[in-house]
């Protein structure tokens, strides 16, 4: 099956973001049958347009490709269990968060079902979803996703990278952590100096230009980590470590926690104890790996 400009398309899960996807179909024209679990979720979107199922099976059997978007992996199961067979011949896209385990257990459960699995990463939030702004990152099965990436497109910018269904999962879940570490970074800055009533707003445009001007040494960084040469090093490992105590103290004495930042310290001093204080602190990426569990 080849993807028209107007290819019907079924979603499951109609949650915050399941509604966006859903939504994004509708506005480029897909004939679209939804389904949820709490079936009221739906009649915004009925009301809209979409067609309603009143199972999974029913979804799916409507479109040549439907797309999961449910809260975690147990749930997709859940779901996608009593429908099987229902699917047989058809492309399953599932952009439910889970690991890379997860999603090539389910394309092994969708290929004993006769169905193309792709799997997703949503790498935005839901009012972003329909937009050139929204990230969706694909892998799996290379077919299925050229079958009906255009109308994968409605949902925002679709980059497929690997006929691995676990590297969309990996992908997504590392800039996820990507995001939790600059956070983290934040609200301890703003605890900081917020318990000095330093308005948050007042502080933040700061930490913006820092964080930008800090961002712009990642491809340098990145190159170290690739080569495994970090000896570059204006600001190295043992002179990093002192300072970090610093922050630690500074931190206690303002009476604001430093959960969030005393791994980073922790890494700091191990990497002196190694021998790796010289260099740069990109050398910090080689201590994280340990044997798969
Ligand atoms: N919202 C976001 O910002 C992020 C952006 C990046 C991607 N994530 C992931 O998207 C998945 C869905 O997230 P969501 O925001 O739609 O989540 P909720 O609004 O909480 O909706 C959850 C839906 O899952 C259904 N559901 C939960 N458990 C079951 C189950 N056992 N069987 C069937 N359906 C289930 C729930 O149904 P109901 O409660 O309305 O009946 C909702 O449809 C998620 O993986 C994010 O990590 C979102």
């Amino acid at each position: 099956m080849t993807d028209g400009d107007r290819s019907p398309v079924s979603v499951l899960g109609l949650g915050a973001m399941g509604k966006a996807l859903a939504g994004a179909f509708l506005d480029r024209g897909h004939p679209t049958t939804v389904w949820n679990r709490t079936a009221g979720r739906a009649d915004a979107l009925v009301a809209r347009g979409a067609r309603r199922a009143d199972t999974p099976a029913e979804a799916m059997a409507a479109s040549p490709v439907t797309v999961v978007c449910l809260l975690d992996d147990a749930a997709v199961r859940e779901t996608l269990g009593p429908a099987a067979g229902a699917l047989a011949g058809r492309a399953l896209v599932n952009l439910t968060n889970g690991t890379p385990e997860q999603a090539r257990a389910m394309a092994g459960w969708a290929a004993g079902q006769g169905v193309d699995y792709v799997d997703g990463g949503i790498m935005a939030v839901p009012p972003m979803i329909g937009q050139d702004g929204a990230l969706i990152l694909y892998s799996g099965s290379r077919e299925a996703f050229g079958a009906h990436e255009r109308t994968l497109g409605a949902l925002g910018s679709a980059v497929y990278l690997d006929e691995d269904p676990g590297r969309a999962a990996l992908y997504d879940l590392a800039l996820l952590s990507a995001m939790y570490g600059m956070f983290g970074g934040f609200f301890h800055a703003l605890a900081m100096t917020g318990s000095e009533k330093v308005p948050a707003a007042e502080f933040t445009p700061m930490v913006v230009g820092w964080l930008n001007a800090m961002i712009a040494g990642l491809p340098a960084m990145a190159a170290a980590i690739d080569s495994g040469d970090h000896s570059a090093a204006d600001s190295n490992v043992e002179m990093q470590a002192v300072s970090y105590v610093n922050l630690l103290d500074a931190s206690r004495a303002q009476g604001v926690g430093t959960e969030l930042v005393e791994p980073m310290g922790a890494l700091l001093h191990r990497a002196v104890a190694e021998g790796l204080g010289a260099g740069a602190v990109s050398s910090l990426v080689g201590l994280l790996r340990t044997d798969p569990a």
